[in-house]
């Protein structure tokens, strides 16, 4: 069998997403932890790999592939036994999901990713806190979780275009979001509270790639309760500020 390599960091989003795909699928493949904190994705021989110098990107026999979204179409399509709803055959069905996909680039990731870097994110990373750039990020992400709402999620079924189950695209835009437990309790409840139909949807992504979702989130828990000196088990069911919010629905 052809060996997969993920390249990754599990406090990065799309990392996250190629993870939680790969063990959802039962997928053989090596994890080679590619640590954000210590720069290594800036290493030449990383650099090899993904000359953009950013997480994820994988090594498929001897062929390297980067960009999250590119990444797990291909994957999708490349291992036999992937139940089709995670990339459908169907032509038009397929063509929606790289419309989400294409729409959450520049859209919610811009929101979400710019409002955490600027601000929980940013004395770690040794930067400067920028109110200015934060706040048109939070505005991105509080129409992007609107349009959400009213258009993505618009249909009956559970997830991402009316999908009685998640496409790739439910994994990506929801390991987006889940950045936002890094955010001080108050500032997560704030922009995400309001969107109902997100919490639910973001909690049925969960449960559809269950344990796997809550293993890969754990690194998450523990950075936010580092970052707010607390102590965690990472418990996602306990300690997820997100999935909190779903008893106010
Ligand atoms: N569009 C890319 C985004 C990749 C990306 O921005 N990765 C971030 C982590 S979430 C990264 O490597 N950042 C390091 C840096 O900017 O130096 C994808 O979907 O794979």
């Amino acid at each position: 069998m052809t060996s997969l390599k993920v390249y990754a960091d599990r406090l990065s989003q799309p990392s996250r997403a190629i993870i939680i795909f790969c063990k959802a699928n039962g997928f053989e493949f090596e994890e080679v932890k590619v640590d954000l904190m210590k720069r290594e994705h800036k290493n030449p021989e990383y650099k090899e790999i993904n000359p953009m110098g950013l997480v994820p990107s994988i090594v498929h026999g001897d062929f390297n592939l980067f960009e999250s979204h590119a990444i797990l179409s291909y994957l999708a399509c490349a291992f036999p036994g992937v139940a089709d709803h995670w990339y459908p055959a169907d032509l038009i069905k397929r063509a929606k999901i790289n419309s989400v996909l294409d729409w959450h680039h520049s859209n919610l990731r811009s929101g979400a990713a710019g409002y955490v870097r600027t601000t929980v994110l940013a004395p770690a990373l040794g930067l400067p806190l920028d109110p200015t750039k934060a706040s048109e990020a939070e505005n991105v992400l509080i129409a992007s979780l609107s349009t959400l709402e009213s258009y993505w999620l618009k249909e009956d079924g559970k997830f991402l275009l009316g999908g009685s189950q998640p496409s790739i695209a439910d994994i990506s835009l929801v390991c987006e979001i889940t950045e936002l437990e890094l955010l001080e309790v108050k500032d997560c409840n704030r922009i995400l509270a309001p969107h109902k139909k997100v919490l639910q949807w973001i909690e049925d992504t969960r449960l559809a790639t269950s344990p796997h979702f809550e293993e890969v989130h754990s690194v998450l828990l523990k950075t936010k309760a580092m970052f707010n000196k607390q102590s965690s088990e990472a418990n996602y069911e306990s300690e997820s500020s997100i999935r909190a919010m779903l008893s106010t629905i």
